[in-house]
């Protein structure tokens, strides 16, 4: 028994595990108590009323719990009500304070022993902290000091590429402007995000194929839906409004297939949290037909299910394929079908693990929909072939002519709340010429062309010491990358590492030579500035941009907004600047001003976002026009399914989210849905695979990552015997991320492969 002492990771102790049957619903009475037990626990009665009661209200605060959108009308108190969201709240309002004496008190060595949910319970951060060279502890340093000091740093690398801005994605529309623009003036397209580890590989397959990065689809589609395709995705946990949205289109008399390795219990039952008298009963079922696909099984599934679609139409044209949309709308047809026509059924099926007669039950339902919905998260994003997965989705939705009109389209649901607006924003280590001209036009400088670091390559440049200052404007980047020791050894080389941050994570404590941490408001706060209470705007996953106003107090007086942070750092770093950052920072109309001025779709933005509900963006595929695309037309394409290949006691690995997370802030211990209490250190297996292991439930195993030849190890996780394909296991993140290989990641996208990570597990 080996265990590698070490303090990037979260530790290696276990918490007493209990299990529990799996529940046959979600949401339910049992919802709402964790989550009311959650707000007042953290925030007290009074303020914890006050937080429901404005959250996704047209007046209250945008929800930081995910980027589903909120319905444009009814929005009483609980309307719009979800468990993870109330959760996500008030992990932000929690009394407890993270003060300079907390730091007084704490090693940052001590800290980082800690486990996760330790460290995030601890609380908000107060004052702005330095670690200074060779320190042991944090230590205060007033604002104007710590923006000289970064200042001073930037200005003394050799060239500006030598600095690393990451953003993760909360920040809001106004603090994500300034940000870019501040890096640009300084010089460098260094902007990697939280995207690049999320949903990249839809952003890069569908601008390739339909012309615009982001879901086609609005909220009102899922009303019109003959059918929704749930793939990849754990709407129960991760998006629970989504359910009810889910629920309305089966009222509507909608069909639901779920593709998942997992029988995810949100997804196959729900109680609607709406209404009380349904709490005690049986609760919807959603899903029509569950294929418990294997992981990475999707491109092969896909191929198998239009294989049988194309022989349908060939037997009777015209009744499967929307052949005017296809002739009309789309280019490569012919190149698609003679290559599908290269896959066999026999040769792909393996991959899925399905049996063939559940398949065409799905091409059954697929061939008689006319609106087909499609919608995805990491479960596709996350693989080798991550962006492949997206396009195929694409292949046969424009087969069906299934978007661009009502109740069809595409459908990527977001993660965090504003992770598209960041990018609507610039925030992007590729932007676009067209943006950069406009920017250099309204601000009077010149802009870096080259393309920066996206999150991988950040990462790489840091270990290899070309990269020597890292910035990161929220998030937790130790946490959130792969290959946790070889990420931390990227930190450590830094000559200086400096946070954003509203709450204390790991990220302050595996630092660079020196450190800082400069804590914000959060987004329920008031935000005060010269001209009086400021809002902010963001965008949701469909597209809609609208406001977001904090109504609590601040967690400490010495909080500053994000865009005050930045405007902070830009006077005390730019020499040259011509942008009058104090006055932007006055009046956030005055940043709206800038954004409209520079960025298309934001026409009349400060008078079109004072309306209830916000306003859509442009979105040329909802409109049926395709024309952004190289070749003008909606763009079939040539996709690989998985190329990987097990060999004996081998298995594939995917990292999922438990029930009490947010990322990398752990709420609780809990993975309800999944029948886990109190431990995360925990690997999901095919009971089947378990016996030939000799393992029994339990049993604590190691995991060892096999990738190119090199191997890496994460120590004491305990067996779980589960309703899980064979050669499939789950571990959850940021625990199994030590395994993530920094090499291993989707092709085109970069995004890291954190669900197709292959392992063999080892008895303790
Ligand atoms: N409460 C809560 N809400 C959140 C988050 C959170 O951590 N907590 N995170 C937010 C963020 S940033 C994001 S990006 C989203 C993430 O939302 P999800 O993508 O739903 O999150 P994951 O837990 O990564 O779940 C991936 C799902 O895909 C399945 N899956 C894995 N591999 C495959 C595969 O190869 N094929 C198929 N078909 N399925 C597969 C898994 O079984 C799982 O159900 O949620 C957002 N919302
Ligand atoms: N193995 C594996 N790795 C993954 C994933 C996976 O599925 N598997 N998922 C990936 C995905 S989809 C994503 S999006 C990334 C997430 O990566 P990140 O976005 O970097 O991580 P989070 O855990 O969301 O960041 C949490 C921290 O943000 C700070 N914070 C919270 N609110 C605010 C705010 O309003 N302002 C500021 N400035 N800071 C704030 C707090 O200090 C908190 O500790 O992780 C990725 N990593
Ligand atoms: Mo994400």
């Amino acid at each position: 028994m080996s265990s590698k002492k070490t303090t990037a990771q979260p530790p290696e102790k276990l918490t007493g595990i209990k299990t529990e049957a799996i529940p046959n619903s979600a949401v339910g009475s049992k919802a709402v108590r964790s989550a009311l037990d959650h707000v007042f626990s953290e925030a007290g009665v009074v303020k914890g009323i006050k937080l429901l009661k404005n959250l996704n209200q047209t007046n209250g605060f945008d929800c930081p719990g995910c980027a589903w959108p909120d319905p444009d009308e009814k929005r009483a108190f609980l309307a719009e009500y979800c468990e993870n969201g109330a959760k996500a709240v008030a992990e932000e309002a929690t009394k407890n304070k993270v003060s300079p004496m907390f730091f007084a008190t704490h090693s940052v060595a001590e800290m980082a022993t800690w486990s996760d949910y330790e460290i995030g319970k601890s609380g908000r951060i107060t004052h702005p902290m330095i670690l200074k060279e060779n320190g042991t502890h944090y230590e205060e340093i007033g604002w104007e000091a710590a923006f000289t000091y970064i200042g001073e740093q930037l200005n003394e690398l050799k060239t500006p590429n030598e600095a690393i801005f990451y953003t993760s994605g909360r920040t809001s529309n106004e603090a994500a402007y300034l940000y870019q623009l501040f890096v640009r003036q300084f010089g460098t397209n260094n902007l990697p995000d939280c995207s690049n580890m999320c949903h990249e590989s839809s952003g890069a397959g569908l601008s390739e194929t339909v012309g615009i990065g982001k879901g086609s689809v609005t909220l009102d589609d899922f009303n019109h839906a003959d059918l929704v395709i749930v793939i990849g995705q754990n709407p129960g946990t991760n998006h629970p409004r989504m359910l009810t949205a889910l629920g309305e289109t089966k009222k509507n008399g909608g069909k639901i297939i779920s593709v998942n390795p997992l029988p995810e219990v949100g997804l196959m039952n729900y109680i609607h949290p709406q209404n009380p008298l349904k709490w005690l009963g049986k609760g919807q079922d959603l899903t029509d037909l569950f294929l418990q696909i294997k992981i990475n099984g999707d491109v092969a599934l896909l191929k198998i299910i239009m294989k049988l679609m194309k022989e349908e139409e060939e037997k009777h044209p015209n009744t499967v394929f929307d052949t005017a949309f296809i002739a009309e709308k789309t280019h490569g047809i012919e190149d698609f079908l003679e290559d599908l026509d290269t896959f066999s059924i026999e040769e792909l099926l393996p991959q899925t693990g399905l049996p063939l007669e559940e398949i065409k039950k799905a091409v059954q339902l697929i061939n008689t929909s006319k609106k087909i919905i499609i919608c995805w998260a990491m479960g596709l994003t996350q693989h080798k072939n991550g962006v492949d997965n997206v396009r195929e989705v694409v292949n046969l939705l424009l087969l069906k002519g299934s978007i661009g009109k009502p109740g069809a389209g595409t459908c990527p649901v977001r993660g965090h709340s504003n992770v598209q607006g960041d990018r609507t924003m610039g925030i992007w280590e590729k932007p676009k010429a067209s943006f950069l001209t406009a920017l250099e036009k309204e601000f009077n400088f010149s802009a870096p062309k080259e393309h920066g670091f996206d999150v991988v390559e950040a990462i790489t440049a840091m270990n290899e010491k070309k990269a020597k200052i890292f910035f990161g404007m929220g998030g937790n980047f130790i946490s959130a990358t792969p290959d946790t020791e070889y990420t931390a050894e990227a930190l450590r080389n830094c000559d200086l590492t400096v946070h954003v941050s509203t709450k204390l994570n790991r990220s302050h404590l595996i630092h660079g030579k020196t450190a800082l941490i400069l804590p914000c408001l959060g987004r329920s706060e008031t935000d005060l500035q010269q001209s009086g209470s400021q809002f902010v705007t963001v965008e949701n996953s469909m597209g809609v941009v609208h406001m977001s106003r904090g109504n609590l107090a601040p967690a400490s007086e010495f909080l500053r907004s994000e865009p005050a942070i930045v405007a902070g750092l830009a006077t005390a770093t730019l020499v040259n600047s011509k942008v009058k950052w104090n006055e932007l920072i006055s009046n956030y109309d005055l940043i709206r001003d800038k954004i409209e001025a520079t960025i298309p779709g934001f026409t009349n933005y400060n008078e079109r976002v004072r309306n209830k509900g916000g306003f859509y963006l442009p979105n040329n595929a909802r409109n049926n026009d395709y024309s952004p695309t190289a070749t003008g037309k909606a763009n079939f394409t040539k996709n690989s399914p998985s190329d990987i290949s097990l060999r004996t006691n081998e298995f594939m690995m995917m990292t999922i989210r438990t029930h009490d997370q947010y990322n990398t802030t752990i709420y609780g211990l809990d993975d309800r849905y999944r029948g886990v209490l109190n431990e995360r250190r925990v690997i999901f297996m095919n009971p089947e695979d378990m016996k030939n292991l000799n393992l029994k439930k339990l049993d604590p195993v190691d995991i060892t990552s096999h990738f190119e030849g090199e191997e890496r190890i994460a120590y004491n996780f305990l067996a779980i015997p589960y309703n899980i394909p064979k050669q499939c296991t789950a571990t959850y993140f940021p625990e199994a991320n030590v395994l993530v290989p920094i090499k291993s990641k989707a092709r085109i996208s970069n995004t890291p492969a954190s669900k197709g990570v292959i392992i063999s597990v080892k008895k303790r």
